[in-house]
């Protein structure tokens, strides 16, 4: 039993720039020697995941369009998959959006499609895609999620995208029950904050930030190659023992009062 990904397929869907987690983990799986599929939302990310796709040392990954609101983009994304790879053996599922207004302030003030809007692309698209990734899993496998502590406790500004993770956060337990019977484990890393895009034009990152470098354990910030690693072990068969978990990757800032 090891970590090497050799003769395997992961589907990385959520790669914005190299900044993204979803980055940081594909370079781990991809340097674990696995195949990578990758898929973007929007022309605006294409040309940033294909360049990036291509800087890995394997010439034969796949990048494909799946915008996860839209249940016939990812039939055809994973049908496509399909077709050009056959079977694959896990899913990094790195996506949420909430309306940047909505994302300060009292959470009182959601609007319902504001709501809607980020359970829909946060939550509901993890189960979305599961149900696809589901029928090219014949060797079972693992899919896996990143979530955030705003989803477990009130952290300032998250907001509506707290309520989201929190829903995403059990969506991953009832779909670790479905799956486990087919050998598909289902887990989430709740990473500690990144200087990622989603990040960007957050007001007082600096400040959350500062506090974790005093105050976490690990006294300094959450890196993408830790989260990467921490992937790795999950789509690995070193974690063969582990479904329906949440692991936080945060210095262990979540332990603190
Ligand atoms: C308490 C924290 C401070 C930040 C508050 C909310 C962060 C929410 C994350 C969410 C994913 C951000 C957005 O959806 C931003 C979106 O409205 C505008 N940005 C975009 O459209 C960019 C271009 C694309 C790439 O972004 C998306 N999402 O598609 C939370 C901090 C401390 C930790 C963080 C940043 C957690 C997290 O969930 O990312």
């Amino acid at each position: 039993m090891n970590l090497s990904l050799e003769n395997r397929t992961y589907v990385i869907m959520g790669v914005a720039n190299k900044r993204s987690i979803a980055w940081g983990i594909a370079r781990s799986l991809s340097n674990a020697g696995a195949r990578l599929v990758f898929t973007y939302a929007g022309e605006r990310f294409e040309k940033n995941v294909r360049d990036l796709a291509e800087s890995l040392e394997r010439s034969d990954s796949l990048v494909i369009p799946c915008d996860v609101t839209d249940d016939e983009q990812i039939k055809e994304a994973f049908g496509r998959i399909k077709e050009e790879v056959g079977v694959i053996h896990g899913v990094a599922h790195c996506i949420a959006f909430a309306n940047v207004e909505e994302l300060k302030g009292e959470y009182l003030n959601t609007t319902r499609d504001g709501f809607l809007l980020a359970h829909n692309i946060s939550s509901y698209s993890l189960t979305a895609v599961a149900k696809e990734a589901r029928q090219l899993m014949t060797e079972g496998g693992s899919i896996m999620t990143m979530t955030y502590l705003g989803g477990e406790r009130v952290v300032n500004n998250y907001n509506v995208m707290g309520v989201a993770k929190a829903s995403l956060d059990a969506s991953m337990k009832y779909l670790a029950n479905d799956l486990g019977k087919d050998g598909i484990r289902v887990n989430a890393i709740s990473a500690g904050p990144i200087r990622t895009l989603a990040a960007k034009g957050v007001g007082d990152f600096n400040s959350i930030l500062k506090d974790i470098e005093e105050r976490a354990p690990l006294r300094r910030t959450t890196t993408t190659e830790e989260v990467g690693d921490t992937a790795l072990f999950l789509m690995s068969d070193l974690s063969r023992g582990l479904t329906g978990e949440m692991l936080h990757i945060d210095s262990g800032f979540h332990i603190l009062g």
